[in-house]
């Protein structure tokens, strides 16, 4: 068919990450839309292709299911409609416009993805056993699935916010999603205040916010980055509302709520945020599952939209948040003290030079670790009776 020759045409490349300030450029007066088209119409099927060749690597039971079949599709429709605009002129307006409508089709087309593909995993896991193995394959898979579409919205949205011909009226010193003096302590409390929102709904209570900010480089200002605010008050939002909820329940006997400690730090290389709650932890061994696609997959009640369930359960969030960290090179972690809390950390590139896109490709090392079954283990597996040694030597 003629989309597999695409996919095979498209993947030989490599997709090519771009730093915040190639980003800042296109929107400058360096940058101009035919310039953005020509980059787009080549670069949005070579990731789609990296990513289409992945999906083919997944277990067949996986593959096969309904979902996965849905989602594939998509992905090989939006190739095929971009692929149509290597043929066009980027002189031609008439081609630039039609364009920014077929990127808001594909946009849309791909609104469900995420809901689309934690049904796969539900039709998997009624048929199938989850098995370490497996669960480490889809989430080294959904790691890079979701790193790719994050990425492939944001050049989206870079052009289609830029070249629409709609000033953005609401935030005027924006670069599209980009802001070049992103004032990350007023995201803290957007997001402080919209998961205590929610809170207050459910808990009739909530707790405060203790913020502090420290600027290592700048005594005292104000602490400014070059980030996607989106992407930051995504990551806060989900970190409040989990700490919030651990709160309130962990401390429901007591006459007071402990505050939610907000610690803003900017450093010569990271801008770092601690949210610290005191909502009792989790124990260490449980933390990688908070973090996991496959034990967070839960059959929802409804298929709604997917802002339906205000501080439920951890779901995709925590996954998800930790790939808008790490899509410019940024991280998050979680360490829990168990009895106590948890400390979650969000490390963002403070310098826009360090911030560049972190995009999977697909080459023989990603081939290989699909490949990989159930290697045995080289530590060893603590026995649950250990040899009574003091015993042997008695007798
Ligand atoms: C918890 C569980 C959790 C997840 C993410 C962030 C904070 C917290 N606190 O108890």
């Amino acid at each position: 068919p003629p989309a597999r020759r695409e996919v095979e045409r498209f993947a030989r490349f490599s997709p090519s990450p771009l730093s915040m300030q190639q980003f800042l450029d296109f929107g400058s007066v360096n940058g101009c839309e035919r310039t953005s088209f020509a980059f787009l119409r080549q670069e949005l099927p070579v990731r789609l292709a990296n990513i289409l060749k992945e999906i083919d690597l997944l277990p067949v039971q996986l593959q096969s299911t309904p979902s996965v079949t849905l989602v594939k599709s998509w992905y090989m429709q939006s190739l095929m409609d971009l692929v149509e605009f290597h043929q066009k002129s980027p002189d031609d307006h008439r081609v630039l416009s039609d364009f920014i409508d077929s990127l808001v089709t594909v946009r849309n087309r791909h609104h469900n993805v995420v809901p689309t593909m934690a049904q796969g995993i539900i039709e998997y896991k009624d048929t199938f056993k989850v098995d370490p193995v497996m669960n480490q394959n889809i989430q080294y898979f959904l790691d890079r699935f979701y790193m790719n579409r994050i990425s492939f919205r944001m050049l989206i949205n870079q052009h289609a916010l830029l070249f629409d011909g709609n000033a953005n009226l609401m935030h005027p010193q924006q670069i599209g999603s980009i802001d070049p003096c992103c004032d990350v302590v007023a995201v803290v409390h957007d997001a402080f205040e919209s998961s205590r929102m929610l809170c207050e709904q459910y808990y009739l209570t909530s707790p405060e916010l203790k913020l502090t900010q420290v600027n290592g480089k700048a005594p005292g200002q104000a602490i400014h980055i070059v980030y996607v605010p989106s992407h930051l008050f995504h990551m806060l939002f989900e970190l409040f509302k989990n700490a919030m909820r651990a709160t309130i329940e962990y401390q429901e006997s007591l006459s007071s709520l402990s505050p939610i400690e907000v610690t803003v730090v900017l450093g010569n290389e990271d801008l770092t945020i601690k949210i610290s709650d005191r909502g009792g932890g989790v124990p260490v061994r449980q933390v990688e599952r908070l973090f996991s696609y496959m034990y967070s997959t839960a059959p929802r009640p409804v298929m709604d939209d997917s802002h339906s369930a205000p501080l439920a359960g951890f779901g995709y969030g925590l996954p998800i948040s930790r790939l808008y960290a790490k899509y410019f090179q940024g991280n998050l972690n979680l360490y829990s003290i168990s009895g106590y809390g948890i400390d979650a950390v969000i490390y963002l590139k403070a310098l826009s030079t360090d911030s560049i896109e972190k995009l999977p490709v697909f080459n023989k090392s990603a081939y290989k670790h699909y490949q990989a079954t159930s290697e045995a283990d080289d530590w060893c597996v603590p026995s649950k009776e250990p040899k009574n040694l003091a015993k042997q030597s008695i007798a």
